[in-house]
């Protein structure tokens, strides 16, 4: 049964009365308090079945998984309508586009004025972090998206536990959506950090609808965590258990579509069998420092939501079997036989009798533009998952002893390096210049800042963003080791040097050993890089010559890539730390130095 307003208003005053408010606004036929229960979630289903805004699978081979397609003016964040809204600009920073509190709050009541006539608002209660955990935080979306509750439900853990766990209290990040009328040109997410409130109109896709993710767990959990002195990031969280039962735990920031899901579920190869790799997270994760001083991380979140493009039964096995079952696919394409499909799923096996539908609906044939969409995603409960970690849903997190960085670069940066101190790590991570991809709207392919992949997530100045990073280095001396890695780099033919995905686990285990003390590395200006003996390519067909390209040290191409970075970090004025400065100038002067010797 759904959860009665009566019973709500007796424990939680605050969050009824902003409920009314909120009705008052946007005035809708009626009003639903989610439970998150099974009965609540087949209604839904039902519902959007019978006015075709769901497609069923076929429920032999996909039992309750369902095909949902969004606008195709929406299948993206779109970065240009997102805003951080502050008193005062600065706040905010130049990295964010930004709105004066007033100024924005005016705009988008009028937006919301009536917005939910005819239509069912549903209240979403929903918990970030494990049940009980001291570092889990409530939010509460209210949505009159259908597509948005049965997403929420599978992405967080919401409904009736989250509302008996926040009992009265007021501390909780209130997220208003509207599909609205899904007008591009009038679409916003606006973001109040200062009242931890979030206000989403005119979309119903992603990161810009499902408040819970990118809006919540990151912009304004970010701010809040600068304050009270732990890190929210664009972060994955796996465990790799090592051919001793040694289960070591990385964190990795990578941006939008640049590999997070699928190293967090890395496949042994073949020759590590006895590895393991447990996943915690692939998105986001809420770091602080234990009692030891230990840098631990939880996941936020409860589900996955992953790209589809380029996923199959070979790059992510596991993945694949999770999604079998009560999954929501979102813009992919759907096969004659009722299935899912995307490029770089499975070869076709097309009769013209029985055409593939692409992801608008369109009859699709080969050659043409691609099926599913390249940001088509699917959504599936974090349980379902055969290689989870025991400690994903431990209240205490896990300890992290690497943080990696890594995105999409052609050339320049190394397969793998490491920093030389936590101060150095940090400069690594500021300085990251990667490929834009098709997670965000926009150009894909040319170069862009994302500062440890959070330039589009940061819901405050980067400057001030990049000194709360420094400001752990003198909170704890057993702070996680950094590196770079890079599994991008392309040869002369534009193909992938390295080849990626389960063979990556080659890579962390040099970064594992390195932690360990167990592997030498040569000093370089840039950092620490392994020997190329020291990764084992066993078994892989790559050339000497090409793994000494992967790990080559271009001094030239680095103090270049300085120059320019050298102007971005000016563009953030007196906010830019001095620190960082000392270490920026310190990088200068040893590739200078590297380059009169050569
Ligand atoms: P978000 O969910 O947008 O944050 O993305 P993500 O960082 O989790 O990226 P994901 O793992 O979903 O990968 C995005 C795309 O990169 C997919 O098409 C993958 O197939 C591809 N990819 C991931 N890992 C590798 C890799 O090691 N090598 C290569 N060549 N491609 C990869
Ligand atoms: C990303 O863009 O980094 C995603 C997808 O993980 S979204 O939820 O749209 O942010
Ligand atoms: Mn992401």
């Amino acid at each position: 049964m759904a959860l009665q307003r009566q019973d709500i208003v007796r424990v939680n005053p605050h969050l009824v009365a902003w409920v009314d408010e909120v009705a008052g606004r946007t005035r809708p036929d009626s009003v639903h308090w989610c439970d998150g229960s099974q009965e609540e979630n087949s209604s839904l289903v039902r519902e959007m079945l019978r006015q075709g805004k769901l497609i069923e699978l076929d429920q032999d081979e996909y039992p309750n998984c369902y095909l949902y397609r969004s606008d195709s003016s929406d299948v993206a964040r779109t970065e240009s309508s997102t805003f951080i809204c502050t008193d005062d600009k600065s706040d905010a920073g130049h990295t964010n586009n930004w709105m004066q509190t007033g100024v924005a709050l005016n705009t988008l009541y009028e937006l919301f004025d009536g917005c939910m006539k005819g239509r069912t608002m549903y209240i979403v209660p929903y918990i970030m972090g494990p049940v009980g955990s001291p570092y889990a935080r409530f939010g509460v979306e209210i949505t009159d998206s259908r597509y948005v509750v049965i997403s929420l439900r599978i992405m967080t853990r919401m409904g009736s536990t989250a509302i008996e766990q926040l009992g009265s209290k007021d501390d909780f990040v209130r997220g208003i959506h509207s599909m609205g009328t899904l007008d591009p040109k009038r679409k916003y997410i606006c973001h109040f950090p200062e009242t931890k409130l979030i206000m989403s109109i005119n979309t119903n896709y992603g990161g810009n609808a499902l408040l819970s993710k990118k809006a919540h767990s990151l912009r304004i959990a970010g701010a809040s965590a600068r304050l009270e002195g732990w890190m929210a990031e664009h972060m994955l969280i796996t465990g790799i258990e090592d051919e001793n039962g040694e289960v070591s735990y990385i964190a990795g920031a990578f941006p939008s579509a640049s590999g997070k899901t699928n190293l967090a579920m890395l496949k042994p190869p073949s020759g590590y069998d006895r590895f393991k790799i447990l996943i915690v997270g692939d998105d986001i994760a809420w770091l602080h420092l234990d009692t030891n001083g230990r840098l631990c991380a939880i996941n936020p979140e409860a589900g996955f939501f992953c790209v589809a493009q380029h996923t199959n039964t070979r790059t992510n096995p596991n993945l694949m079997a999770t999604i079998r079952r009560n999954a929501i696919f979102t813009n992919v394409a759907l096969s004659p036989s009722r299935t899912p499909w995307w490029e770089g799923k499975s070869n076709l096996n097309l009769t013209d009798s029985s055409p593939m539908v692409d992801w608008q609906g369109r009859e699709w044939k080969p050659g043409g533009s691609p099926a599913a969409h390249a940001n088509s995603r699917f959504t599936v409960s974090v349980s379902q998952y055969p290689s989870l970690s025991p400690k994903f849903a431990d209240p205490e997190g896990v300890p992290i002893s690497a943080i990696l960085f890594g995105g999409r670069r052609a050339s320049l940066v190394p397969l793998v390096y490491e920093a030389f101190s936590w101060e150095h790590g940090v400069l690594m991570g500021a300085m990251m210049n990667v490929e834009t991809t098709a997670a965000a709207d926009g150009k894909v392919g040319v170069l862009k800042r994302d500062p440890m992949a959070m330039l589009p997530f940061c819901g405050y100045n980067m400057g001030d963003y990049f000194q709360h990073w420094l400001s752990f280095g003198s909170k704890s001396k057993k702070l996680p080791r950094i590196f770079q890695v890079n599994w991008f780099r392309t040869g002369m033919d534009h193909e992938f040097l390295w080849p990626g995905y389960g063979e990556n686990l080659r890579v962390l285990k040099w970064i594992t050993d390195r932690v360990k003390g167990k592997v030498n590395a040569v000093k370089t200006p840039i950092g620490y890089v392994p020997l190329p003996e020291s990764i084992d390519v066993e078994g892989l067909d790559l050339s000497k010559s090409t793994m000494e390209n992967l790990l080559r040290v271009d001094v030239d191409g680095w103090l270049e890539e300085l120059a320019s970075t050298e102007l971005f970090f000016k563009s953030f004025g007196d906010r830019f730390p001095e620190r960082l400065w000392r270490e920026y100038h310190d990088l200068v002067s040893r590739l200078e130095k590297k380059r009169s010797a050569n």
